[in-house]
C-alpha cells in the first residue's frame, strides 16, 4: 500500500514538473538557456492556473445548473496583491509544487517575489473587496466581482530625498498569467448623444438615446479559488476598446491621425486608477469610468439572467447587486434605463425591481469623500440618466412631503439634487433611495450614519439601515503571510481556524503553557529578523531586533494622524536627549503608506517622518534605542511582511473618522497589541480581546463632537504642555531641516492656526501617557506575549467569512452551495 501511495505521489510530482516544463517551452517559448527567473514564475503560474481552470469550469457549470441566486459585488477597486501563494494554498497544492520546483533546482519562495502585485485599489475599500471575494469563494457563494481592468494600478512610491515620488505601475507590461480574455463578452457602452421621444411598434411613447459615442467593454476573467473546497469564482474586469463602428465613423472622415487619436481617447477609460483614497476627484474621466463599470456590468448581469429567465420582474429573486460605496451607483439609473427604455417595463415595476436588487455599503463619513457629480456632466455625457435621476427624485420628494408635510428644509437636505451653487447629484442619496439595504462597516460607523450623516434617511427608512462589521481573510493574512505562526497555532489547536476563525478561542489556554509562550516569542523574533533584513536592504538602517516594532502602515491622511505618532517620536527623542543615560524601552518606529499625489499635507507628513528619521537615526546619543523607518511603496505584498513582524499596531485616528479599519485586524491576528482610539472597529476589537489587552487613549467620538461644539482651542494645549510646545517649536523652527527651516511650518500652522481639525493636540497628552504604559508592559516580555496571544485568540469575529455570512443572510437572502467537481 505504501508503495502504491508513493507511486501516486511520484506520478503527481512528475505531472507538475511536466506541466511546468511544457508551459516554459510552449506557452513562453523558452528553454533552459534563455529562461529567466521571471519566466520560471510565469511557467509555474500557468501550471497552477491549469489546476484552477478545471475547477473553475465545474463551478460555473454547477452554478448554471442550480440556478441559485447570484451575488454581484461591484467595486471600482480590487486590491488583490499577488495570486500565486494564495492559489497554491487555497488549492491545497503548496507542498506538492514546492517539492516539484525544488527538485528542478529553484528556490520556491524566491519565485513568489517575481510576481507583480495586482494593485487595482487605493487602500481599505479595495482590499476589503479582495478579502470578500476570497470568503465568498470559500463559502461557495455564487458570486462575481465586477471592476475595471486598469492598465496602471496604484502608483509605485519611491522616496527621493525624503519625499514621495510617484512612478507609473505598468503592471500588465510583462503579461498577467492569471487572467483570461473573453473576446466574446463585449458590451457597447454609450456616452454623449441626446434623448428623443418616439413611438415604438406597440404604439407606446418611448425615450431613445441616440447619436451616442460607443465604447466597447471587453471582459477579462480572473479565477478566485475558495479554500480547499473545489469552488472557483470569477472576478470580471472590464477593459475599454474602441468599437469598430466608432473607428469607421472617424476613419471615414478622412483624417487618419485624428481618427487614431479619437480611437486612443476612447481606450483611455480603463487606463488608470485614480489614486486618491477617501477623497473624490471630480474629473470627467472618473465619471466615465464609473458609468463604464456600471453599464457593462448591468448588461452582463441581465445577459446571464436571461439565459434562464424571461420575466424581469423575477430579477431580485435571482440577482443581488452590492455597491461598494457609491462609485458604481450609476448602475441604479442604468438598470432603470434598461428596464424602462429597452424592456418597456412600467416605472413602478422597474423601480420595485431596482430597489430590491441593489444594496449599498457606505465606507466613509468624510465630507470630501462623498461623491457629488455636477448636473452638467450628466447633461453632456449621460443625458438619459439625468432624466431618470430627476424622475426618481421627483417621486422621492413627493414621498418625503407626504411623510413630513411642511418640512421644506428636510426636502432640500434629502434631495438627490443639490441645488446650491453648482447643481450636483448626490450619489449617496441616490444609492440610499435606490437600494433596499444601506450598511456601515463597523458598529460605531453605522451609528454615525444613522444618527448624523444620513439621519433624515434613517428616520424615513429605518428598516434599510444595518451594520456589517468588516473582516479580513485569515487564509491570506495568517496562513499565507505568517506560516511559522500559522503552523504553531495549528499544532496547538488544529487547523479548523482556517475556515472557522472562532476556533482561535482555544489559544487562550496556551497563555498558561510554559512551552508554548517561548515558541510564540521565537516566531515573532524570527519574523522581526526577516523584516530587519528587509529594512537594512532597502533603507540601509540597522534596527535593533530586541526593540519594540511600533508600526503604522496605511494610507497617509490627516484623519489617520500619522502626525500624532511623529509628535510622540519627537517627544521620546527629546526625553533621551535630556537624559542620555536614562532607561528607555527601545523602539523601532515603522511607517509605511502612500499619499495621494495631489494631497500636499500628506506628502509633507512623509517628508517630516523622513526628516525626523535622519536626525534620530544618526544621533549617537540615541544609539539603538530608537530608529525611525519609512518603508517605501506600501502594498499588499509588503504588508504581508510587516504584520507578522510587528509588536505594536498604531490605530490612532480621531474618534469618529475611521469607518472601520482592517489593518487593525491584520495586526492583532498576527499577535500585535493595539494602541488606539475608540474609533471604527477598534471598539469591537477591544470588546473581543478585553480592555486589559489593548491600549486605549484619547477622546471618544461623542467627546470630539462636544468639544467641537463647545469651541476647541488647540493653543490652550500648546501653552499648557511644555513637551508638546517644544516638539511643535522644533518642527516649526526647522530643527529637522536646517537647510530649509520653513519647510514644515505649514504643518504646525494647521495645528496651531487653522483649528487642528483632527484634534491632535487634544489627544497628545493621553497618547503619550498611554505610550508610557505600552513601554512598561513591553519590559515584561512574558506578559507582552500573553497579551499578544489573547489578541490573536480574540480575532474570531474579524474573519471576512463572518462578515460575508451576515451579508448573505441579512442582505442577499441566499444560502451557500457546495460544488462537486464534474457535477
Ligand atoms: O470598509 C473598508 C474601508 C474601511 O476599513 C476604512 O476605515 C475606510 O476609510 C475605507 N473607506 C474608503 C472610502 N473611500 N471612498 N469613498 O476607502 O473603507
Amino acid at each position: 500500500e505504501n508503495i502504491a501511495t508513493e507511486a501516486t505521489e511520484l506520478d503527481n510530482l512528475m505531472l507538475i514538473i511536466k506541466s511546468f516544463l511544457e508551459h516554459m517551452e510552449y506557452t513562453l517559448g523558452k528553454d533552459k538557456y534563455t529562461a529567466t527567473k521571471y519566466d520560471a514564475f510565469n511557467a509555474l503560474a500557468y501550471a497552477v492556473r491549469d489546476k484552477l481552470v478545471e475547477r473553475w469550469l465545474d463551478t460555473q457549470q454547477a452554478y448554471y445548473n442550480s440556478d441559485n441566486k447570484r451575488i454581484y459585488y461591484l467595486s471600482m477597486e480590487f486590491l488583490m496583491g499577488r495570486a500565486l501563494g494564495n492559489s497554491l494554498i487555497n488549492l491545497g497544492i503548496l507542498d506538492d509544487f514546492r517539492e516539484a520546483m525544488t527538485s528542478l533546482g529553484y528556490d520556491f519562495e524566491e519565485l513568489f517575489e517575481e510576481e507583480q502585485d495586482a494593485g487595482l485599489g487605493n487602500g481599505g475599500l479595495g482590499r476589503l473587496a479582495a478579502c470578500f471575494l476570497d470568503s465568498m469563494a470559500t463559502m461557495s457563494i455564487p458570486a462575481y466581482g465586477y471592476g475595471i481592468r486598469y492598465e496602471y494600478g496604484i502608483f509605485r512610491q519611491k522616496i527621493v530625498d525624503g519625499a514621495q515620488m510617484e512612478l507609473p505601475d505598468n503592471w500588465l507590461r510583462y503579461r498577467n498569467p492569471w487572467e483570461l480574455d473573453r473576446q466574446e463578452h463585449l458590451h457597447p457602452v454609450k456616452f454623449y448623444g441626446r434623448v428623443i421621444t418616439t413611438v415604438n411598434k406597440q404604439g407606446n411613447v418611448v425615450k431613445e438615446w441616440v447619436d451616442t459615442e460607443d465604447v466597447m467593454a471587453m471582459a477579462y476573467d480572473t479565477p478566485i479559488p475558495g479554500y480547499q473546497n473545489n469552488t472557483v469564482n470569477t472576478m470580471r474586469l472590464w477593459s475599454a476598446k474602441s468599437s469598430r463602428d466608432f473607428d469607421l465613423k472617424f476613419f471615414n472622415e478622412g483624417n487618419y491621425i485624428r481618427a487614431v487619436e479619437k480611437k486612443m481617447q476612447t481606450e483611455t477609460i480603463s487606463k488608470v486608477l485614480y489614486p486618491a483614497d477617501n477623497v473624490i476627484e471630480g474629473k470627467e474621466l472618473r465619471f466615465k469610468q464609473e458609468y463604464f463599470l456600471a453599464s457593462a456590468t448591468i448588461h452582463d448581469v441581465l445577459y446571464r439572467f436571461k439565459k434562464k429567465h424571461t420575466d424581469l420582474k423575477l430579477l431580485p429573486e435571482k440577482v443581488a447587486i452590492q455597491l461598494n460605496d457609491t462609485h458604481p451607483a450609476l448602475a441604479i439609473p442604468e438598470l432603470m434605463r434598461v428596464l424602462l427604455d429597452l424592456e418597456n417595463m412600467e416605472w413602478d415595476d422597474a423601480w420595485k425591481v431596482t430597489k430590491k436588487t441593489f444594496a449599498y455599503t457606505n465606507h466613509t463619513i468624510l465630507p470630501e469623500a462623498l461623491e457629488q457629480w455636477p448636473v452638467w456632466f450628466f447633461e453632456q455625457i449621460l443625458p438619459r440618466h439625468l432624466q431618470i435621476v430627476f424622475d426618481i427624485n421627483t417621486r422621492f420628494m413627493e414621498e418625503v412631503k407626504e411623510r413630513f408635510p411642511g418640512d421644506s428644509d428636510r426636502l432640500s437636505r434629502m434631495s438627490i439634487v443639490e441645488e446650491h451653487w453648482e447643481r450636483k447629484i448626490r450619489m449617496a442619496h441616490l444609492a440610499i433611495v435606490g437600494s433596499h439595504s444601506v450598511n456601515g462597516v463597523a458598529a460605531l460607523h453605522t451609528e454615525i450614519i444613522k444618527n448624523q450623516l444620513f439621519r433624515d434617511f434613517y428616520e424615513m427608512y429605518p428598516e434599510r439601515f444595518n451594520n456589517k462589521t468588516n473582516g479580513i481573510t485569515q487564509r491570506r493574512w495568517l496562513k499565507m503571510a505568517n506560516p511559522p505562526l500559522a503552523d504553531l497555532i495549528s499544532e496547538y489547536i488544529g487547523t479548523g481556524w482556517t475556515t472557522d476563525l472562532y476556533e482561535l478561542e482555544k489559544l487562550r489556554a496556551a497563555t498558561k503553557d510554559p512551552e508554548f509562550v517561548p515558541r510564540w516569542q521565537a516566531v515573532k523574533r524570527a519574523n522581526k529578523e526577516r523584516l530587519a533584513a528587509y529594512i537594512l536592504k532597502h533603507n540601509c538602517i540597522e534596527v535593533n531586533v530586541d526593540s519594540m516594532f511600533d508600526c503604522q502602515v496605511k494610507r497617509i491622511h490627516e484623519y489617520k494622524r500619522q502626525l500624532l505618532n511623529v509628535l510622540h517620536v519627537i517627544t521620546m527623542y527629546n526625553r533621551i536627549k535630556e537624559n542620555p543615560a536614562g532607561e528607555f524601552v527601545p523602539r523601532t518606529f515603522i511607517f509605511g503608506g502612500k499619499a495621494a499625489p495631489a494631497y500636499f499635507t500628506a506628502k509633507l507628513i512623509i517628508r517630516l517622518i523622513n526628516a525626523v528619521g535622519s536626525v534620530v537615526n544618526n544621533d549617537p546619543d540615541v544609539g539603538d534605542r530608537m530608529k525611525v523607518v519609512f518603508l517605501a511603496n506600501y502594498s499588499v505584498s509588503l504588508a504581508e511582511d510587516i504584520f507578522p513582524a510587528s509588536d505594536l499596531s498604531e490605530q490612532i485616528s480621531t474618534a469618529g473618522t475611521e469607518a472601520s479599519g482592517t489593518g487593525n485586524m491584520k495586526f492583532a491576528l498576527n499577535g500585535a497589541l493595539t494602541i488606539g482610539t475608540l474609533d471604527g472597529a477598534n471598539i469591537e476589537i477591544m470588546e473581543e480581546v478585553g480592555k486589559e489587552n489593548i491600549f486605549i487613549f484619547g477622546l471618544t467620538a461623542a467627546e470630539v463632537n462636544n468639544l467641537r461644539k463647545k469651541g476647541y482651542n488647540p493653543r490652550d494645549y500648546y501653552n499648557r504642555q511644555p513637551e508638546l510646545k517644544k516638539t511643535l517649536d522644533m518642527i516649526a523652527g526647522g530643527f529637522f531641516t536646517p537647510n530649509a527651516p520653513d519647510l514644515f511650518r505649514p504643518i504646525v500652522d494647521i495645528l496651531l492656526n487653522q483649528g487642528d481639525y483632527y484634534m491632535l493636540l487634544a489627544d497628545y497628552a493621553s497618547y503619550v501617557a498611554c505610550q508610557e504604559e505600552v513601554s512598561k508592559v513591553y519590559l515584561d516580555q512574558d506578559e507582552w506575549a500573553r497579551r499578544a496571544i489573547l489578541n490573536t485568540a480574540g480575532m474570531g469575529k474579524f474573519s471576512s467569512d463572518r462578515t460575508i455570512a451576515e451579508y448573505a443572510r441579512e442582505i442577499w437572502g441566499i444560502s451557500p452551495m457546495n460544488i462537486t467537481p464534474g457535477a
